[in-house]
């Protein structure tokens, strides 16, 4: 953004999302509340808020942690996996310091068994995710896993979580994906209003905090938003490159994609993974007869791909580029990270045949040494679409 325009969470924090949620959990630890460790999109949130349990996000992005993480684990392993897993062998996590057990669920094997190592550690507690969505037993074998969830979570913490807490829950995360959903959308606009780490900051802060504790922040940043927008105040140039990111969860030292991107001139309209935006798609049925019902059918519609077929994620993807339309998509991919890796072919032929845009994978892990290759080609599918 613009030198001079306030950021858009002007709270200190700015630009460093893993803060602002440290500080946030550290200060509900101080309440007294409960923390529990969690790995991925299909954390069933609603329930662990019905319990008055803080989730604190474990996955990292820091290349520091790898070689400690790699004494361990296989060297050619997803570096998201190695790097969790080195903060946690060289205790040097603040959030699985502050985590009293760890939710986890069945995704990637790399991730399954990460797990088993850190168990003896701390409570840690597995869901089996159905990785077959659209099978009839998914929902029903889904909803059993996560009132399994419930009951450890009562019995960890010594607590009751009713149904109409859940369904509280359901309520409120509807209104915050409301909310940030009508911030997303200034993305849309021709000129695009907002920065990614403006974006990032609410979408990892959205993770961990109430939708109590964040509608102020929510509020002031459409308000915000709406004044730059009268105010002809727009991120990157009128006619910069848009680019829509798609793919693995990206974030601390990951982010020298985004960063590679911007500096080659584009704007990044949207953050298509779990890190993003794609958090914060969707809606729980409100009402239904089975609370648990409703949270276990909305998270199987995540479209990861440790599903198959993982077809949602395409037309996720359509909808998406109709409203936010991208010149380029790039879809990044994490080292080791197979499902992406192979889905990634499938994306591209969807991209280029139906869409007609520029697709370009980039893999890469979270070292320094690949980001002038990553900036060559960054720069090369962005020169075609400005000369278009
Ligand atoms: S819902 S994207 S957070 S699994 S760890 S799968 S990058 S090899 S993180 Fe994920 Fe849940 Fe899916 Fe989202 Fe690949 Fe690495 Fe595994 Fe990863």
């Amino acid at each position: 953004m613009r030198e001079g325009v306030e950021p858009l969470v002007n709270d200190g924090f700015a630009g460093d999302a893993a803060k602002r949620c440290l500080s946030y959990i550290q200060s509900q630890r101080e309440k007294g509340k409960n923390v529990v460790g969690i790995y991925c999109g299909y954390a069933p949130m609603e329930v662990i808020r019905a319990a008055d349990i803080v989730p604190a996000v474990l996955c990292a992005f820091a290349d520091k942690t790898i070689a400690a993480g790699e004494t361990v684990l296989p060297a050619n392993l997803c570096p998201l996996i190695k790097s969790s897993y080195g903060f946690i062998r060289t205790d040097t996590c603040p959030f699985y310091a502050l985590s009293e057990a760890v939710i986890a669920e069945t995704t990637c094997d790399g991730k399954k068994k990460m797990f088993e190592l850190i168990s003896d550690i701390k409570p840690t507690h597995v869901m089996d995710l159905p990785q077959l969505p659209d099978q009839k037993e998914a929902e029903d074998n889904w909803t059993t896993m996560i009132r399994k969830l419930a009951g450890f979570l009562e019995t960890t913490f010594k607590t009751k979580i009713s149904d109409d807490r859940v369904e509280q829950e359901i309520k409120n995360t509807n209104l915050k994906n409301k909310l940030i959903n009508q911030i997303f959308d200034f993305a849309a606009l021709p000129s695009v209003p907002l920065t990614w780490q403006e974006v990032y900051d609410l979408t990892y802060f959205g993770q961990v905090a109430t939708t109590e504790d964040m509608l102020s922040m929510l509020e002031a940043s459409l308000a915000k938003l709406q004044k730059r927008v009268a105010d002809g105040v727009y991120h990157g140039k009128k006619d910069s490159p848009r680019v829509l990111v798609s793919g693995c969860p990206v974030g601390g030292d990951a982010t020298k994609v985004f960063n590679i991107i911007e500096e080659a001139g584009g704007v990044i309209v949207y953050l298509d993974a779990c890190t993003g935006m794609k958090a914060y798609a969707g809606h729980f049925e409100e009402g239904a007869p089975d609370p648990y019902r409703s949270v276990s059918k909305r998270y199987l519609d995540v479209p990861c791909s440790c599903m198959t077929p993982n077809d949602r994620r395409l037309s996720e993807l359509d909808l998406i580029i109709d409203k936010f339309k991208p010149d380029v998509i790039i879809d990044v991919v994490l080292h080791a990270c197979h499902s992406y890796n192979i889905e990634s072919s499938k994306v591209k032929t969807h991209v280029e045949t139906r869409h007609k845009k520029p697709f370009l994978k980039i893999e890469t892990d979270y070292s320094q040494g690949d980001v002038e290759q990553i900036r060559t080609r960054v720069e090369a599918v962005l020169e075609t679409v400005s000369k278009r």
